[in-house]
């Protein structure tokens, strides 16, 4: 590979003259913006641990009340993008939310869209578009970009769920905003009980539901059974994994990023092959060591770590007498339609 001509080999006043005039010569920067064979990610493979944020996230209930907050959320931020991007990944943003009881999280809607994976507490609720989705731990509940969402919360533990957004990319699309709404009125109909059965749909009168987002909820107890089921039914195969999609068109449950729930075996060592997308990992049930490249993360219950793109990642059960379950996110969907998705074995 040839060396290309550095900005310090031109004359200092033909630079200025071309900076005056909104000019930048491309070749000093085009190994930068082009790099040889792979791209540099500035995403570090991280671990939060969730003992570290939980005692922090308990303290913002105390020191800052929900009306001062709307969202009393602690960031997972990745430091290879510097804390105060605010952002996991190039697309993933990560947030720990609580809410305590009593308390309400205003309605609002914005473009970017969101999930909450629940970590931990009962009682709480998103309503999401008029529908009342109750927030079990490890319940995912889709807020799409555009639909209304509020949270509220009528039990007596703290609620703590994990928020998932594609803020990073909407925001760098410059179409980041939000409107502030009036309390929702609840509305019947609800997703997760018409299509509570895998492979069974609400029969049409006329034609299939054309909401672009039938199912907002879907409850840890189904997924974790899918997923039970699976590796019984298929002892062969070694990445017992589930795709939360939307059930009327069995696509990707969001058009950005991708949600997923895994399940180790008991003991199992499970290799991941290095694909372009950044990968969020976030165990539901059990224990996982984590290897990403050459870093190891032992992640228990509650605890999430991220990967960088193109590398490529082992999870290791550390149970050897009962499964672990992981919730993962990542950006395959919007990587997919980019054209710029990659397996590399
Ligand atoms: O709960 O609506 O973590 O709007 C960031 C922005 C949560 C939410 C976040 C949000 C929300």
């Amino acid at each position: 590979m040839n060396d290309l001509g550095r900005i310090e080999d031109l004359p200092a006043d033909y630079v200025e003259e071309m900076r005056k005039v909104n000019l930048v010569p491309l070749w000093p920067s085009l190994r930068g913006v082009l790099p040889p064979l792979k791209p540099k990610p500035q995403t570090r493979a991280t671990m939060w641990a969730y003992a570290d944020i939980k005692p922090l996230l308990l303290k913002a209930g105390e020191l800052t009340p929900i009306e001062k907050a709307e969202r009393r959320v602690l960031v997972l931020a990745n430091p290879g993008h510097g804390l105060d991007k605010m952002q996991a990944s190039p697309a993933m943003y990560l947030g720990m939310q609580l809410l305590l009881p009593g308390e309400w999280a205003p309605s609002h809607r914005h473009t970017p869209n969101a999930v909450r994976m629940i970590v931990e507490g009962e009682g709480a609720y998103t309503t999401v578009d008029g529908e009342k989705c109750p927030m079990s731990r490890g319940d995912l509940i889709l807020t799409p970009t555009g639909l209304w969402h509020e949270h509220g919360h009528d039990g007596t533990d703290a609620v703590v769920w994990l928020d998932v957004l594609d803020l990073p990319l909407v925001y760098y699309m410059e179409a980041s905003y939000h409107i502030n709404g009036e309390r929702q009125p609840i509305k019947p109909d609800r997703g997760d009980r018409a299509y509570a059965g895998g492979g069974m749909v609400p029969t049409p009168i006329f034609e299939r539901s054309h909401k672009a987002y039938p199912m907002l909820r879907y409850p840890w107890d189904e997924a974790r059974s899918a997923l039970l089921r699976l590796g019984q039914d298929r002892q062969d195969l070694d990445c017992i994994q589930i795709t939360y999609v939307n059930p009327e068109t069995g696509n990707d449950a969001e058009n950005i990023l991708g949600f997923y729930a895994l399940m180790l075996r008991p003991g199992q060592t499970l290799r991941l092959p290095a694909r372009s997308p950044s990968c969020v990992f976030h165990v539901i049930e059990g224990g996982a060591d984590v290897k990403i490249d050459e870093q190891s993360f032992a992640l228990t219950e509650a605890d999430t770590c991220c990967s960088p793109g193109y590398t490529p990642v082992t999870l290791h059960n550390r149970h050897a007498d009962k499964p672990t379950f992981v919730f993962m996110a990542d950006e395959s969907p919007l990587h997919r339609k980019l054209g710029v998705y990659e397996v590399r074995n």
